[in-house]
């Protein structure tokens, strides 16, 4: 059980208030301008991998809708967007020609963002890979890393100085195991060794991403990365619960952190995984290459996890975020006695406890470890089963308390001397949210999926709100 929180905690002056979405999720559009399929458009029309056969064929139709879409952001106050890049919209096969259309389209969201005063901040790849590379290995093929950093400088050539912030990835812990590990993912891939090489080849294509945009825009171009960086718990002090944490610690967190950070895998990676790989995909250069000097980290934080050392259950991916539908593989590679434990209420549709003071843990903990690096919440929100009443109002007070509450975390972070720089929401409206299609809703902005109408609810109005003060107001519904 967590307290509700107080109201009324200022912000400093320049901290940043934004909204994130991602391409799969908002676009539809799928087929127009010569796009190509990316993996989610091959996952989602396979047969029992999304909930009730939904797919982003249309999504919430962003493609169609961006100057509504821009002027309901700058209507809410919105100072950031978070957006991502569909690789396939630009480059249809991710190698080889690009395309004008795909290239206009994000010039013009861009220009028109900066015209209302918003600014963007663009992520290189959440998720969307082009097919055409999966067909030849995906993530576990070195080559797909390479051609990534290839499509960043095209990007950074494009859309130059106009982009605020460059993420190179969002949560690379999904796309390696979930999609190549659990499989619950696109590709929906189950071999954990393909999982562990596209973690690693896809450490390498933040590097060399971020090290051509900054070849192209100059060095001091602001390039961060996403991280959805797991808080776990372990169940007891015993030694066996807590090495149990920490192998979740390691293949969850420090897989990506270290070689990023410190330019190093952590050693102990090597030996939980020593009966699969022996790592030899992992060359001479690639760890300096990794390290690119980052201006931000981006955290995305929903919620908890708890372990104790035992026997994971068949399809246990953790109740904890992103653990995303089970799977008879884990997406734990080679944290292969770690059982998770139910974590108590209160719980967001998704399942996932709410647990603010998880955020506050975390920040403090980043930032005890990384003194200097400036820190971001690039995701934070929460599905609710949300209701229209009859004046088509949505007044989602969970959503509201969450939001509330998780905020106030981040401002007690920085109280405790954590260097946080910004906060978006996930997300600006509901979308299309991986296996679970079009069933859970995460927006501050309600979408109507038959008439495809957006009606901001009282979270959106209450994030407004708390935008227009730089103070967090309090809790109460919007009648
Ligand atoms: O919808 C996702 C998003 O794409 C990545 N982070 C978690 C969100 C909620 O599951």
């Amino acid at each position: 059980m967590t307290t509700p929180r107080p109201s009324g905690r200022r912000f400093p002056d320049d901290f940043l208030w934004g909204s994130a979405t991602a391409s799969y999720q908002i676009e539809g559009a799928v087929h127009e301008g010569g796009r190509a399929p990316s993996i989610w458009d091959t996952f989602s029309r396979t047969p029992g991998k999304v909930q009730d056969g939904d797919t982003g064929d249309v999504a919430v139709d962003h493609f169609h809708r961006v100057p509504q879409d821009v002027a309901m952001m700058a209507d809410l106050g919105l100072q950031a967007y978070r957006f991502s890049i569909s690789w396939s919209r630009v480059q249809p096969d991710g190698s080889g020609a690009f395309l004008q259309a795909g290239l206009d389209f994000y010039s013009d969201l861009v220009d028109r963002l900066i015209a209302a005063r918003i600014k963007p901040v663009a992520t290189l790849y959440h998720w969307d890979l082009p097919q055409a590379l999966e067909d030849e290995g995906g993530w576990a093929n070195r080559r797909t890393a390479i051609l990534f950093g290839e499509y960043a400088r095209k990007m950074a050539e494009v859309l130059g100085d106009r982009i605020h912030l460059w993420t190179t990835l969002n949560e690379p812990w999904c796309s390696a195991y979930l999609g190549y590990a659990s499989g619950v993912h696109a590709p929906g891939r189950t071999d954990d060794v393909s999982a562990l090489r596209a973690v690693h080849h896809l450490n390498l294509a933040h590097g060399l991403a971020g090290r051509a945009v900054k070849d192209v825009l100059g060095q001091d171009t602001p390039v961060s990365v996403t991280l959805n960086l797991h808080v776990t718990r372990a169940a007891t002090d015993a030694p066996e619960d807590l090495e149990a944490k920490r192998q979740i610690d390691t293949i969850g967190n420090e897989v990506f952190l270290r070689p990023m950070l410190d330019g190093e895998y952590p050693k102990e990676v090597f030996a939980d995984t020593e009966h699969l790989t022996d790592w030899s995909f992992v060359q001479d250069e690639d760890l300096d290459i990794i390290q690119v000097p980052l201006a931000v980290l981006g955290i995305n934080y929903y919620s908890t996890g708890r372990v104790r050392w035992g026997t994971p259950e068949v399809g246990d991916g953790g109740p904890g975020p992103d653990g995303h539908r089970s799977s008879a593989s884990s997406p734990w590679v080679g944290a292969t006695n770690v059982e998770f434990l139910p974590q108590p209420g209160p719980h967001t549709a998704m399942g996932w406890n709410i647990e603010p003071e998880g955020l506050v843990n975390l920040l403090v903990e980043v930032h005890e470890r990384y003194p200097a690096l400036p820190l971001a919440i690039t995701e934070n929100g929460a599905a609710f089963d949300d209701e229209v009443t009859p004046d088509g109002r949505v007044h989602d007070v969970d959503r509201v308390a969450y939001l509330h509450d998780h905020i106030d975390a981040v401002g007690e972070a920085i109280k405790r001397g954590v260097d946080v720089r910004g906060y978006f929401v996930w997300s600006l409206m509901d979308n299309f949210e991986w296996s679970y299609g079009y069933s859970k809703r995460f927006g501050v902005v309600r979408v109507d999926y038959d008439t495809l109408e957006r009606t901001v609810k009282d979270s959106g109005l209450w994030y407004s709100d708390l935008i227009a003060t730089n103070a967090i107001p309090a809790p109460a519904p919007h009648l």
